[in-house]
């Protein structure tokens, strides 16, 4: 199931449980961990008494008392020393071990905070880094849907390196078409033959006959010696977005599950699309099924024809993909950090929970 970096008030989280930041006392504090006691009442301090504290790294669970989410998992961070005192692998730990708590306990949806990034001083563009990797390698082997709320803004994570080169990157393709008339032109001439290039899709999902039409005077390539597949052509001509996404996905020797996990699609989702065959994605969408089959640029282009849209360079939101499709980026969790903080909709989909 999917994973979304929303920015929100945890304690409004509408999921199974939601995860505190604690300390090894577990009897409330200040952050979120107050911020979670005060919204939930006396109740949850009265059972949390009862708990005996937790160590660093591991987790307990809770009834929900008044918050809209039925359990509250409660875990400690480690304090930041420096990173020389394992901090990593602690913190690893209580995203693991929430999550494996919530779903011994049965849950479907759990929200996280950013945990030890407020007063135990972890730096928070790093503390995002390991909880981003912590849920997605749980998430590997996992039906679950996950929420890693972020209070606030997230300047925090504009100093980091992969930020600045898709923001230069935005920077250069604006300037690139925007201040240079003759850029414009030839870019408009490039839409023009990657449009006709999105119509012409061979066996190869379009990649050979693609590259054909994008050289304009170059003849038809075939897919085999001799004629053009006229046939197969024509045929995935009418494919709609449904048929071509099966068909990639058994072209690339993917199973349906890996696919929509690494495009970060709900199952549901997903089975919805299977099923009807002229189900219209939206745009983020069918990008995470791009980045999910690690299609090429022409591809992509060629995949979001088929449900109706074209690349756009007037959008970042469309630059910013076209600059981890050329850069062969195709983890979407790393995109969707990238997307968040350029407050963009984020690749994949989730069920609203706020
Ligand atoms: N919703 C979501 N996130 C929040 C909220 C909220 N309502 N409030 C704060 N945050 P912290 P820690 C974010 O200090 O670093 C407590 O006193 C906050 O911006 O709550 O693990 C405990 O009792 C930050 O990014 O937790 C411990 O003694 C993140 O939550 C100690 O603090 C974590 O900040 C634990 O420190």
């Amino acid at each position: 199931m999917p994973f979304e970096i929303v920015r929100n008030d945890i304690t409004k989280m509408k999921v199974d449980a939601i995860v505190n930041a604690a300390n090894r006392s577990l009897l409330g504090g200040g952050g979120v961990d107050g911020a979670i006691h005060r919204a939930a009442g006396p109740g949850l301090l009265e059972e949390c008494r009862t708990l005996g504290g937790c160590e660093t790294g591991q987790a307990k669970i809770t009834r929900g008392y008044r918050l809209p989410a039925r359990y509250v998992i409660h875990t400690v961070g480690p304090i930041w020393r420096g990173g020389q005192y394992n901090e990593r692998a602690l913190l690893t730990a209580c995203y693991r071990n929430s999550l494996a708590l919530a779903v011994e306990n049965g849950c479907e949806s759990v929200a996280f905070p950013l945990i030890s990034a407020g007063a135990y001083g972890y730096p928070k563009a790093e503390a995002m880094d390991v909880a981003v990797a912590a849920i997605a390698r749980f998430l590997e082997a996992h039906d679950l849907m996950v929420y890693l709320v972020v209070f606030g803004g997230a300047e925090f994570l504009a100093g980091k390196k992969l930020f600045r080169e898709v923001r230069a990157y935005i920077d250069d393709v604006y300037a690139e078409s925007h201040v240079n008339r003759d850029v414009e032109r030839s870019r408009r001439t490039l839409w023009r033959e990657e449009e006709k290039a999105a119509r012409c899709l061979d066996e190869a999902f379009g990649e050979a006959c693609a590259d054909a039409c994008m050289g304009d005077s170059a003849p038809m390539a075939a897919p085999s010696p001799g004629k053009p597949d006229w046939d197969s052509m024509l045929r995935q001509a009418d494919e709609g977005f449904s048929e071509a996404l099966m068909r990639l996905i058994d072209e690339k020797g993917m199973t349906d599950a890996q696919c929509y996990k690494r495009a970060n699609v709900d199952r549901k989702l997903f089975s919805k699309i299977r099923s009807n065959p002229d189900y219209r994605p939206s745009k983020p969408t069918v990008f995470a099924f791009a980045v999910a089959l690690e299609l090429t640029l022409t591809q992509t282009v060629s995949l979001l024809a088929r449900a109706g849209f074209a690349l756009s360079h007037s959008s970042r939101f469309d630059i910013i993909l076209e600059y981890f499709i050329k850069s062969g980026i195709y983890d979407v969790f790393e995109i969707n950090e990238v997307l968040f903080q350029f407050d963009m909709p984020l690749l994949g989909s989730g069920t609203a929970v706020m």
